[in-house]
Parts: C-alpha cells; sequence; structure tokens
C-alpha cells in the first residue's frame, strides 16, 4: 500500500502542531483520523498559503508532488515534503525540476496544492525507477 499521502499529511500535521505549541492559541485544525486521500471536497473553512518551490519528485499514481519547498509564514518551515495536488491537469503540467509558485489549502483533515504556476521549467523527467 502506498502511504506518500498519509506521511505527508502526518508531517504537515506534526508542523502545525509545533505551530500550536508555539501560539496556545487555536484549536486543532489538522486532528487525528484523517481520510487519506479524500481530500477533493474543499471545506469552507480552509485556509490558504502561498507556497514556492521546485518540484523533486511527481508520483502519478497517488497525484502526490514532492516539493522543496521555502518557508510558508503560517504554516510551516522550509522543507522537502509530499503535496496531494488537487487538480489533475495542473499535476499534469509539471515536470521534476520544475519551480513553482502555488497556493496550499489546508483544511481540517488534510492539505491540497493548487492554483500552481510554473515559474522556472526543469528537465526531462527522469527515467522510471526500477
Ligand atoms: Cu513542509
Amino acid at each position: 500500500m502506498n502511504t506518500s499521502v498519509s506521511r505527508g499529511f502526518v508531517h504537515g500535521a506534526q508542523a502545525l502542531l509545533t505551530g500550536l505549541v508555539l501560539t496556545a492559541s487555536l484549536g486543532s485544525q489538522m486532528g487525528c483520523g484523517a481520510d487519506r486521500g479524500k481530500q477533493t471536497t474543499p471545506a469552507r473553512a480552509e485556509k490558504r498559503y502561498p507556497v514556492r518551490g521546485e518540484v523533486l519528485g511527481l508520483d502519478p499514481q497517488n497525484r502526490v508532488a514532492t516539493i522543496k519547498h521555502e518557508e510558508i509564514p503560517g504554516w510551516m518551515e522550509a522543507m522537502t515534503m509530499d503535496f496531494p495536488i488537487r487538480d489533475a491537469a495542473e499535476f499534469n503540467k509539471l515536470s521534476v525540476g520544475d519551480r513553482i509558485e502555488a497556493t496550499v489549502f489546508v483544511e481540517e483533515v488534510g492539505f491540497a496544492l493548487g492554483e500552481i504556476r510554473v515559474v522556472g521549467k526543469g528537465g526531462p523527467a527522469p527515467a522510471a525507477k526500477d
């Protein structure tokens, strides 16, 4: 079973929890019991943060991109992590090595990337592993 989406979620949740500990002012927004992979219905209470980074990997089966992102003020420090991509057409225009600007939509049970703009094209996709 592929767990990249849930790993990405846990990663994000941990980052948020760190923020909660620091601010001690917000309620739990990304609690346990996430229904991984079922993030297609946006919640009204979603938050949006701008994301800038570089695409390091693409997982078409799960529509997940591994992105080395810059600091996302208010949400996360700079790091490399997996982002589910909301829209298949947006996912399909990405190549490994692309530099992108996008929006991460943070919902109660997860997060996903959308509004993606490729601001620097990477090279051709590397040959598939295995
Ligand atoms: Cu991150």
